[in-house]
């Protein structure tokens, strides 16, 4: 191996153990910098040679860490070691900014590993992290690193705060070899006594807020504006969090609860509390938690420079409203832009968020982030108490509270209220000549045709490296998540034209609404999750599509969701080469709903569409491209050309009020039942 390559690796040892100090040994392989004394943070300093000498007795291997100028981290330093970090804060995201333009500006992979080498432990854990994070990603000499997950790192953003005393026990006590997993119950953050409860293992669940964090991480809406400008980036803020809704709402309904409440009057009490017992080890502090019917104030935290005003938020969801139904909006300079059919949602979706693609920050405002940061801040809006954000203010956690789906609800509505001011999609923009779906089948091993089987699993993952300060070796913790029985979609189509292709487009919706009525399409189609996307070739005549559902667009698979970078890794560069992507991806356990023990109803939709109006000539090789329709491809156009969400992202053509009505001969619809079992299987392995 090169030393470039070499360097390349070591700076994957940065991640390991955040808060202990980067001289002390780091990684299975004991390896130790040899850190420059004047890249020692002030308190370590005077003490530099006596602790290198001590911490460099067991080292297995040593790195050299070469002696560059020091960049100047100014105000950077300012985050404190020890406080709790959200790019949700203005001033955190500035910082994380000139951060990563301080990385992605190092000449080399030397000068990169000297340069984080001294900024590890100068600057604040979180923020380090997040910013190699991004600099890896997106540096050339550095995207084929793997760069591992982020729960091995922080586990303490993802997991009960009461499992960290017991598996210091173990790790302390417990000769690695014997330890055991430590199990964490399903329901710890809530009594049945909550009916919000019902749906915590979805809010909860490690893999979907893994998926949330990394999404968050490949499309930021800060820093270098090549990073951030990514192809149809607003679009999909749109279209991710929209499907997050529909599967949230889907998963309401198989729990008798009815779909969640737009956030729509910020002066209003919010009945949802919610108390997530995660402790962060960095802060060594809890994260507040929300009681019942609290209510958002202006904020004034001089500590995060954020004065900022319930006004302010109302003015600027009214200028939205406003360029909606302009169809328009207007730059800083004044000028118009046309909100158009097609490209119109990528602008709104990055004038909403905000990213700093909004055509006009002043005038839209930060919309969305700052409705993340009101609410994370209501239990102290002016920091009289000295108390950091509440989950929902950083993208890692936000996802287990239940008024994250409440505010992206009434996100989500403002756009549809856009997609109701473009025209319908008329009958040829739907329909493909001469292709007629015949028939779907959905088949499962040891279920009736068109059941599926939905259960409990327990799965096992290691933190110890985000373990500080104990002995090592493996800690597992145990957790019970949502998982299904795998199936096949059996799919027959006629096709009397000669051989083509078409884009098989598969969705499933509950077929009632809460009340058990049928839905009408304009509702309905609100609630269909995407669960495949994939081309196909059509013969001539009759043609069997047989896919399996671990081969869907939208997922994968559990190994990569929670990935150890010595482990799980792809063996050789070419494959590696897209690895750091593949964090992104809904988390296949996740991809059917719960259903219910009676059997849930749902409508299983098929659509083949034309392939030559979808498709996008690219090279699309790759490693991680299967979970695409979330995530897109990296450095890639995302590879439909069609609207997300196509065909239900618009208003249904005059006339048509069901969802029968809606469909085109290359449209079927055929009843599916989810059948929930309440057992719990054990776990498949210790990775
Ligand atoms: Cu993902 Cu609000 O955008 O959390």
């Amino acid at each position: 191996m090169s030393s470039a390559s070499n360097s390349k690796n070591h700076l994957l040892l940065l991640y390991d153990r955040p808060q202990e100090p980067v001289f002390v040994a780091k990684g299975d392989k004991k390896s130790v910098f040899k850190v420059p004394n004047n890249y020692l943070s002030d308190r370590y300093k005077p003490l530099g040679v006596a602790l290198q000498s001590r911490f460099g007795e067991e080292a297995g291997e040593e790195i050299d860490v070469k002696n560059i100028s020091l960049p100047n981290l100014g105000d950077i330093t300012s985050i404190g070691r020890h406080e709790n970090f959200s790019l949700f804060i203005p001033k955190h995201r500035r910082l994380a900014a000139k951060l990563i333009n301080i990385f992605l500006g190092m000449r080399n992979v030397d000068d990169l590993l000297a340069c984080c080498v001294y900024a590890r432990d100068n600057v604040n854990p979180y923020l380090f992290n997040y910013c190699l994070s991004v600099c890896l990603l997106h540096r050339e000499d550095t995207r084929d690193l793997d760069l591992p997950s982020i729960i091995h790192s922080f586990p303490d953003k993802y997991v009960d705060s009461s499992v960290f005393t017991r598996a210091r026990e173990e790790a302390t006590i417990v000769p690695d070899g014997s330890r055991t997993p430590i199990e964490i119950p399903r329901d710890y953050t809530a009594s049945d006594l909550e009916e919000e409860h019902r749906v915590a293992y979805f809010r909860e669940d490690l893999g979907i807020n893994l998926h949330h964090w990394h999404w968050h991480l490949v499309y930021p809406f800060d820093g270098p504006r090549d990073v951030v400008n990514k192809n149809r980036r607003g679009e999909l803020f749109f279209y991710m969090h929209q499907q997050i809704i529909a599967r949230y709402n889907f998963e309401r309904l198989c729990n008798y609860l009815k779909r969640t409440e737009r956030l729509l009057n910020l002066r209003e009490p919010i009945k949802e509390a919610y108390f997530p017992k995660l402790d962060s080890l960095v802060a060594s502090r809890s994260y507040p938690a929300r009681v019942a019917n609290q209510t958002i104030s202006n904020l004034n935290r001089e500590v995060d420079q954020i004065h900022q005003d319930i006004d302010d938020m109302e003015r600027w969801r009214d200028r939205i409203f406003a360029a909606i139904h302009q169809g328009y909006v207007e730059t800083e300079n004044g000028q118009r832009v046309t909100l158009t059919e097609n490209e119109g949602i990528d602008i709104l979706g990055n004038m909403m968020e905000s990213s700093i693609l909004s055509p006009n920050r002043t005038f839209y405002g930060d919309y969305h982030n700052m409705g993340h940061i009101f609410l994370s801040y209501i239990h102290d809006p002016d920091h009289r108490h000295l108390e950091s954000f509440g989950v929902i203010g950083d993208s890692t956690t936000a996802m287990r509270d239940p008024v994250f789906y409440r505010w992206h609800a009434h996100i989500d509505d403002i756009f549809q209220e856009f997609k109701a001011t473009i025209p319908s999609y008329p009958v040829d923009q739907l329909a493909y000549q001469g292709v007629t779906i015949n028939s779907i089948e959905i088949q499962s091993q040891g279920s009736p045709a068109n059941r599926i089987s939905t259960f409990w699993q327990q799965s096992d993952v290691d933190l110890s490296r985000g373990m500080d300060f104990q002995p090592r070796g493996p800690v597992f913790v145990r957790f019970t998540h949502l998982q299904h029985q795998e199936f096949n979609y059996r799919i027959t189509v006629n096709n009397q034209g000669g051989s083509r292709m078409g884009t098989c487009r598969i969705f499933l919706a509950p077929k009632f609404d809460e009340r058990g009525n049928p839905w009408l399409f304009r509702d309905q189609k609100n609630m269909f999750i995407e669960l495949d996307k994939f081309p196909v070739n059509l013969r001539s005549g009759q043609n069997t599509i047989t896919r399996s559902s671990m081969q869907s667009s939208v997922t994968i698979p559990f190994e990569r969701s929670f990935r150890d970078w010595d482990t799980n890794r792809p063996q050789g560069g070419d494959q590696l080469a897209q690895f750091n992507f593949c964090g992104c991806g809904w988390p296949h356990h996740m991809l059917i709903p719960k259903g219910t023990a009676d059997g849930y109803q749902c409508q299983l939709f098929v659509m083949i569409s034309n392939y030559t109006n979808d498709h996008i000539e690219q090279d699309t090789t790759g490693t991680c491209n299967d979970a695409f329709s979330f995530c897109g491809l990296k450095d890639r156009l995302y590879p439909d050309r069609r609207s997300m969400g196509y065909p239900f992202d618009r208003t249904p053509r005059e006339g048509v009020r069901t969802l029968q009505q809606f469909l085109t001969p290359n449209m079927r619809v055929q009843d599916v039942v989810i059948q929930f079992t309440n057992r719990t299987v054990r776990p498949r392995s210790n990775n």
